[in-house]
């Protein structure tokens, strides 16, 4: 009752949402870890409105959970312990575009194509892109430190993040580095609220960097003989380009997606292992060293077939073989993997990583795909149609002691860019030592000294 009493002090009714199925909406996210058990939802307008729901929540006291397109794939948003849910869908709106300094500023509910939209309105490009675009907000990809298909080219969301306005545990508003290229006076608190899970603090807002848009892409899928071949042919192409994407997928994979999606094959010869390379195909001198890479990479027989777009419409076809791939597959329930090592290690992991994929899950379909690019893979664990969810999760929770040991050892990251929210929390310490996640949660203690926000993410 207290509580309902401070929510109508700071919100308009409208504003709150109690129902049964609302509750279940808004209390997850797309990782569907746990049961989905808010109290509220709570729809603020202002970055003023949500500094007095945080200092309500201080007092109250009750926890909160941001929540962005809920698009997110480590249970980041779930909301499964009576917490009130902050959801920043009406705080969509863009409140500056300054051509000079090509940024955008806006709040944080601002669904990603909507900047990438305005920003090719505007001649610009807004990089950071994935599946997920038409739905992800721009807070919650601060939030995780979005990556996506760029990457290789653009690098990470925090790379366009110029500046920031959050509030934090203890209910401060901070502005945070006022979309300045240079600034050095200091810590860049900045860049501690981005991927810190809405555990410091909510973003409210956001200055966004926008740049040149990339000129005549054209996108080549080969179809690749063997691990070993996914390498080598991975270095002779960044030898001779530049790609703006360069992106791995399994046979399994690609047979799943033109199933369920209706779309063709790239090409009739059968691969095990497919490569997608985005490029600018900005002059025939360029062209001209793909297809002689292409040639070579053939002849040394490890790539089997490939074809490359001829029009807009065929590059997104076939981006759709790589893009569409997590939503095709998601009826399997699947178990997933985000892993990253540094792109000279690839090899090594992968060869290692299929050892013990072919040792551990002997009864399980194992797809590959990810961003190979920048050294990341997604490896998602099929549940077979018969086994319960939960004997299935189990079985893969034994294993993930070993995968994430692999990557310990490669000194690699067990979450690249979907966060570790509940999922990966309890292996945190594969890829942090104990000093620095003993410094992670001082700095949780002084910006959230009573731990309301998002609290059990990241750690517990
Ligand atoms: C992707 O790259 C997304 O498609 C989702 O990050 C990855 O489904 C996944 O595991
Ligand atoms: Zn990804």
């Amino acid at each position: 009752m207290f509580i309902d009493n401070g929510l109508s002090d700071i919100f308009r009714p409208e504003q709150v949402l109690t129902d049964q199925s609302s509750l279940e909406k808004y209390g997850q996210d797309w990782s569907q870890v746990g049961a989905p058990n808010p109290l509220a939802i709570v729809f603020p307008e202002s970055t003023e409105q949500v500094q007095s729901l945080v200092k309500l929540a201080n007092k109250a006291p009750f926890s909160l959970v941001p929540s962005g397109g809920r698009t997110g794939l480590s249970g980041g948003a779930m909301a499964t312990n009576q917490e009130v849910v902050v959801s920043f869908e009406r705080m969509n709106k863009v409140l500056d575009f300054n051509k000079v300094d090509r940024q955008v500023h806006c709040q944080a509910g601002v669904i990603t194509q909507q900047l990438q939209t305005l920003a090719a309105d505007n001649q610009l490009f807004y990089p950071v892109d994935f599946a997920s675009s038409g739905s992800s907000h721009i807070g919650g990809n601060i939030a995780t430190n979005a990556g996506g298909i760029k990457v290789v080219r653009y690098g990470l969301t925090r790379n366009w993040v110029a500046g920031l306005t959050v509030v934090t545990g203890s209910g401060e508003i901070l502005d945070l580095n006022h979309g300045l290229v240079k600034n050095a006076t200091g810590y860049d608190l900045r860049h501690l609220f981005i991927g810190s899970e809405g555990t410091l603090g909510f973003i409210t807002e956001a200055t966004m960097q926008l740049t040149n848009p990339p000129k005549n892409l054209s996108v080549m899928v080969l179809g690749i003989s063997d691990v070993a071949s996914i390498m080598k042919t991975f270095q002779a192409l960044k030898k001779n380009i530049e790609p703006t994407a360069l992106e791995l997928f399994s046979s399994d994979s690609v047979k799943i997606v033109c199933e369920h999606k209706g779309i063709p094959r790239p090409f009739d010869t059968e691969a095990p292992y497919y490569l997608l390379i985005e490029f600018e195909n900005d002059s025939e001198a360029t062209e001209s060293l793909v297809l002689e890479t292409f040639e070579r990479c053939s002849n040394e027989g490890w790539v089997l077939d490939g074809v490359m777009s001829q029009s807009e419409q065929q590059a997104k076809t076939l981006w759709r073989l790589r893009e569409d791939i997590s939503e095709s597959i998601s009826h399997y329930s699947p178990y997933k993997n985000d892993l990253a090592v540094k792109v000279s290690k690839i090899p090594v992991f992968l060869e290692r990583l299929d050892q013990l994929v072919e040792e551990h899950y002997p009864k399980f379909q194992v797809l590959w795909y990810g961003h190979i690019g920048d050294g990341n893979l997604h490896l998602n664990i099929l549940k077979p149609a018969d086994m319960e969810h939960d004997v299935f999760v189990e079985a893969c929770n034994k294993v993930n002691p070993l995968v994430f040991k692999l990557v310990k050892d490669l000194d690699g990251s067990i979450s690249a860019e979907h966060g570790v929210g509940t999922l990966k929390r309890d292996y945190l310490a594969y890829s942090r030592s104990d000093s620095e996640i003993a410094y992670m949660q001082s700095l949780k203690a002084m910006f959230d000294p009573n731990g309301i926000m998002n609290p059990g993410k990241l750690f517990k």
